[in-house]
């Protein structure tokens, strides 16, 4: 679970890199095609899936603006991200098992882009909540 100073560890770690949100998108999003090619079936229907392209590039920023939401709903993700869990079990059918890889990827990126901001304290915050979040996703598939 996440404690009082995660919760306030992340807060301030986000209000530090949001408006970069676009960018670790975009990159997270290439390399998860990249390193992990089964995640590619879901986006096969976009028109270019290399490193950078148009279509990763949007929904680079739609998918930060998920984690954005997860902040802003940090006490209570389970309710606060049932939409999107609805969207990704009945209608995306994503393999949950895939809300880690992204949160993996999502982490590499901060990392390489905030070596000074990515502490280990930020990292084992955000490793939490990533976790919180993908087990709130995954919360509709049962
Ligand atoms: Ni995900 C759409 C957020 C992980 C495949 N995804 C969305 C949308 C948000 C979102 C927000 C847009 C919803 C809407 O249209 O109302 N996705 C997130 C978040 C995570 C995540 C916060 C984890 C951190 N999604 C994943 C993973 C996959 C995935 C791991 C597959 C590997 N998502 C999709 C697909 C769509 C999508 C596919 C629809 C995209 C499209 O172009 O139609």
């Amino acid at each position: 679970t996440l404690t009082v100073r995660d919760k306030d560890t992340i807060r301030a770690f986000w209000a530090k890199i949001s408006t970069h949100a676009p960018d670790i998108g975009k990159d997270a999003l290439s390399r998860m095609i990249v390193v992990y090619p089964q995640t590619k079936t879901y986006f096969a229907h976009w028109k270019d899936l290399s490193p950078g392209s148009a279509p990763i590039k949007k929904h680079g920023v739609t998918v930060m603006g998920g984690v954005a939401e997860a902040v802003s709903k940090i006490d209570d993700l389970t309710a606060g991200l049932l939409n999107l869990s609805e969207l990704h079990a009945f209608t995306l059918r994503v393999d949950p098992a895939n809300f880690k890889v992204a949160a993996h990827n999502i982490m590499v990126v901060m990392a390489i882009m905030f070596p000074n901001e990515f502490t280990p304290e930020v990292h084992v915050a955000m490793d939490k909540f990533l976790a919180a979040v993908a087990r709130a996703l995954a919360e509709k598939y049962r």
